[in-house]
This record gives C-alpha cells, structure tokens and sequence, in this order.
C-alpha cells in the first residue's frame, strides 16, 4: 500500500477509517500523538487545528506518499486554505467521512477548492466507499 498520512479536524473519524483500512474492530482511542503504522500515518487532530503543531504535519507529509485531507460531511466549516495542495510536494487526496450524517456536497466543494483532483466518500460504520479508496491506495506492480 502506498504510505498515507490521515489529516483532519479532532473526531473527523481518521482512527476509525484506519481501522476500517486495516479490517481490524472499530473501537473509539483518542489519538494522543503520531501513531505510525506500517503504512498509514495517523495525526492527532489537534496537528491540523493548532498553528504551532503544524509543522508536524508538514515534517510527517515527507515520510508518506499520499497527504489525505479529511472533512467529515457534516463538518460546519474547513481547516483547509484554498489551494493548500501546492504547499505539499506529495500526492493530496480528499476524503469526506461520515457520508451517513448528511450530503458529502459541501465537504467536497472545501476540498476540491483546497486543491484536491481526487475525492473519496466514505462511511466507516457501513463501509461504503472504503473498497474504492483502498485499491485507489494499493501499489502498482
Ligand atoms: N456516523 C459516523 N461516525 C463516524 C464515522 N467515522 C468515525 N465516526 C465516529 O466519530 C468519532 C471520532 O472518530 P475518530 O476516528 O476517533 O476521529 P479522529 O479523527 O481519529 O480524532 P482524533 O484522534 O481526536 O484526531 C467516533 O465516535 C467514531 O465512531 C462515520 O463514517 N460515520
Ligand atoms: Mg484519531
């Protein structure tokens, strides 16, 4: 699999769709720091959401493949600058989660306005949309 660091907003569900990822039981654990796997970078959200720790990010975007920036689909508002895409010289995909809450629409809109061409809809609960998102993650031969 191609090496993803997980970015988003506290509780926009990056340890659950890791979980989902990895088909291992979902069950709640705050993300307290870096948890580097194998091959998914899961940040805690605070990373994204203070200024001070988001060099983490950025020091963390060189070690992954993939950036995935997360909003969920009944998210208020975007942690996401337009065009913040181009400040990271790595892949950056969207992801909206907890498509089961509401329409993924306006999360979509913040993410393809941040700069992301790729955008994925997932439900973890019911694990819809998690198959495309894996193989679109899976390593060509
Ligand atoms: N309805 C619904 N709830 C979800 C979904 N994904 C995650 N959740 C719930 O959202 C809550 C927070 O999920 P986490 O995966 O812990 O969120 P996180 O982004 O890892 O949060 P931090 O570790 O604090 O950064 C949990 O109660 C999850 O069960 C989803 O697709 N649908
Ligand atoms: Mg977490």
């Amino acid at each position: 699999m191609k090496k993803t660091l997980l970015v988003g907003r506290h509780g926009v569900g990056k340890t659950t769709l890791k979980q989902v990822l990895r088909e291992e039981p979902i069950h709640y654990v705050k993300t307290q720091c870096m948890d580097y796997g194998d091959w998914l970078l899961d940040s805690p959200g605070e990373y994204a959401e203070v200024h001070g720790l988001g060099a983490a990010l950025a020091i963390y975007s060189y070690e992954a493949e993939i950036v995935a920036l997360l909003i969920s689909a009944d998210d208020d508002y975007s942690l996401f600058p337009p065009n913040i895409t181009c400040m990271v010289n790595r892949e950056v995909i969207g992801i909206v989660t907890k498509i089961d809450k509401a329409s993924p629409d306006r999360a979509e809109n913040w993410l393809r306005l941040s700069g992301c061409e790729k955008v994925f809809h997932i439900d973890s609960h019911s694990k819809k949309g998690v198959n495309e998102l894996k193989a679109y993650l899976q390593k060509q031969a």
